[in-house]
């Protein structure tokens, strides 16, 4: 909180911001909001403000003020802009991303902070940071206009990038403002990229904070750049929006929301949550239709599980994008009719941008890094080079990506970098099963380009933990109970598109997802046969081969199938012991987890004792 106590706020507005700008902040009728915008301007001192209200003229006049002011620059395509974060300022940064809790409250595997010190620092750290600059203020919709899951949130930012991206991201919604005045609810976001240097970055980094409110559904950002830091109703809003739905009784989750075409006529949606580089984009973008790629809002209405996408544009991985493997994107990304923004890639000294994956060769230019020329040590774009582009350019595009019901919920999909424990793809035995060994024991290893040691497994529960506001615990008992009052509860499955045999090498190509998919797809129908074994029910030989064929013009043979669904038991011991040890630490993990995975760990055992450690699918019973 900005916080400011007796002053005539509203004359203060008056004075200082121009007439047309104030008459757009005027029109919404809530005093609580303008006395926050005040409050602002009285600590960080902003030049001007601009109330963002969504016509033509606004959306040009913020992609022209972050040219002018060099937060993106210019390339060969009109609509395409680079925008570089600096070397240190490429990705979230956990160690300064806060949970506020009032007296300190200890959560575990959460980066908590004491609120009232917290704002504080804040506070400090925001007076005068926005002299010399303007300040934005935009109001959008986390989902769908007009309807019951839609949330609502305000931006204030003085960075015409942040601003950009989220015209392209989110749907503006001043008008629902205006129309409900002080019965609004919204989240509130405030950001600063601070002092920048002379390569457009922002200087002050000892200052980056990510400071997230629960208490007053505000995140306060500063210092920082990075959209995964800065974009509000990103991963700032999934917190505020994972405790809301604590609170309500929905779930938020990081998952995209896909569609599967089966049998006949018939789609069937299905979620997934993967950790960041395992395969979610490609996964969604390979459906046959997309709702999101990154956020989904599900509810349960008369007894059925439906989700909602709350955002309208992709904030996607560049880095590896290339024609023969990413067709759809590709040609998205290289289209001139298409607005993108595209984040440290290298620009080339002909305008043109390139990313590793694009056709043709890298020149010199400059990066992420500053100047760069062919080779220099560090590469020319970065692993974590970003593009930000509107989800309608997808051919694929759900036609209900509007529908203010969202679309049913067939399955959720929990997917990790598994070398050596899960099959391809599994059934869980029920929701309760597939929630506690599926999503609350996610993991994923960690890969070479990016974090610490290759191999190392991270426990990142739905893919979610950098994310979660709350104890995972808890977020584990609110799925149990969240299906409770479901009458078809969504199957729970997962996959694994890095396993690999003994000597190595990967046991599956890119586009074999598209068979797990459509397996998952019959299953929710019940369309496919399936071998019970002792961690969930896998897919039949037959029904895979026949996949196989269909969908890839592909043979598929039996040994391939008996090495990806062999059993492996020492492997899956070993994950529940890990998995056990996390939540043993966690007070309130609820008594079932245990139980779910006590008996996991006996029928591995029974399996063993009868058949060894690898134990191929051929010695379990048909379903
Ligand atoms: C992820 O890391 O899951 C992302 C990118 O989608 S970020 O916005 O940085 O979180
Ligand atoms: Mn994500």
């Amino acid at each position: 909180m900005l916080s400011i106590e007796e002053y005539d706020y509203a004359g203060f507005l008056r004075g200082f911001m121009k007439e047309k700008m104030l008459d757009r902040l005027l029109r919404i009728k809530d005093p609580e909001l303008h006395k926050w915008v005040a409050d602002i301007i009285r600590v960080a001192e902003p030049s001007s403000v601009y109330v963002i209200v969504g016509d033509e003229e606004d959306i040009e006049y913020v992609r022209r003020a972050a040219l002018i002011n060099k937060e993106e620059l210019p390339t060969k395509n009109p609509k395409h802009t680079i925008h570089f974060d600096g070397y240190k300022d490429l990705a979230r940064d956990r160690g300064n991303t806060r949970i506020l809790l009032t007296g300190g409250e200890r959560v575990p595997l959460i980066n908590t902070y004491e609120r009232t010190t917290g704002l504080n620092e804040i506070k400090e750290i925001f007076k005068g940071i926005m002299r010399g600059k303007e300040m934005f203020i935009s109001f959008f919709c986390f989902g769908p206009r007009n309807s019951p899951f839609t949330l609502h949130a305000v931006q204030v930012t003085d960075s015409a990038y942040v601003a950009h991206s989220e015209n392209i991201l989110y749907r503006i919604c001043y008008e629902d403002f205006v129309k409900h005045g002080p019965d609004l609810r919204y989240l509130r976001f405030l950001h600063s990229a601070g002092e920048r240097d002379e390569n457009g970055w922002s200087k002050n980094t000892d200052k980056r904070r990510i400071f997230i409110d629960l208490e007053d559904d505000t995140v306060y950002s500063t210092n920082t750049q990075y959209a995964g830091n800065t974009v509000g109703l990103k991963k700032l809003a999934l917190r505020l929006c994972v405790n809301r739905g604590l609170m309500e009784g929905w779930l938020c989750e990081h998952m995209f929301i896909t569609g599967i075409k089966g049998p006949g006529d018939r789609v069937t949606y299905l979620t997934g949550a993967f950790p960041a580089g395992c395969g979610k984009t490609s996964t969604a973008l390979m459906s046959d239709t997309v709702v999101g790629d990154d956020l989904a809002i599900i509810r349960e209405f008369n007894g059925v599980a439906r989700a909602v996408n709350p955002e309208i544009g992709m904030f996607g991985i560049v880095d590896g994008i290339n024609p023969r493997d990413d067709p759809e994107i590709y040609e998205i990304l290289n289209s001139p009719d298409n607005e993108v923004i595209f984040s440290n890639v290298l620009l080339m000294e002909d305008g043109e941008v390139w990313w590793t994956g694009k056709v043709g060769e890298p020149g010199r230019g400059i990066n992420y890094a500053g100047a760069w020329w062919p080779g220099k040590e560090n590469p020319p774009s970065h692993p974590n080079a970003r593009f930000t582009t509107s989800i309608k350019y997808l051919k694929t595009l759900d036609p209900r990506i509007e529908d203010p019901l969202g679309v049913p919920v067939g399955g959720m999909i929990f997917g990790g970098r598994d070398s050596d424990t899960w099959p391809p793809v599994e059934e869980s035995f029920d929701w309760t099963h597939g929630i506690i060994t599926k999503g609350a024991a996610l993991e994923s290893e960690r890969t070479t380009a990016v974090l610490g040691k290759a191999g190392e497994r991270e426990f990142n529960p739905y893919a979610i933990l950098d994310f979660l506001p709350i104890s995972v615990g808890k977020f584990t008992e609110h799925h149990l109970k969240f299906a409770e009052k479901l009458e078809a509860k969504p199957k729970v499955f997962s996959v694994n598109y890095f396993l690999r045999d003994e000597r190595g090498n990967y046991l599956a190509e890119k586009v074999d997802k598209k068979v797990w998919l459509k397996w998952m797809e019959l299953r929710v129908h019940d369309d496919a046969g399936a071998i019970e074994t002792p961690t969930g029910l896998i897919p039949l030989y037959e029904d895979l081969r026949t996949l196989f064929d269909k969908q890839l013009g592909k043979e598929y043979p039996e040994t391939l199938y008996e090495k990806q669904f062999t059993l492996r038991v020492p492997q899956q011991l070993s994950k529940i012991e890990r998995i056990w040890s996390v939540y043993s630490e966690i007070p309130d993990t609820p008594g079932i987890l245990f139980d779910v995975l006590r008996t996991q760990k006996e029928r591995l055992e029974n399996a063993r004792r009868r058949h060894g450690n690898f134990i191929s699918p051929h010695l379990f019973a048909k379903k």
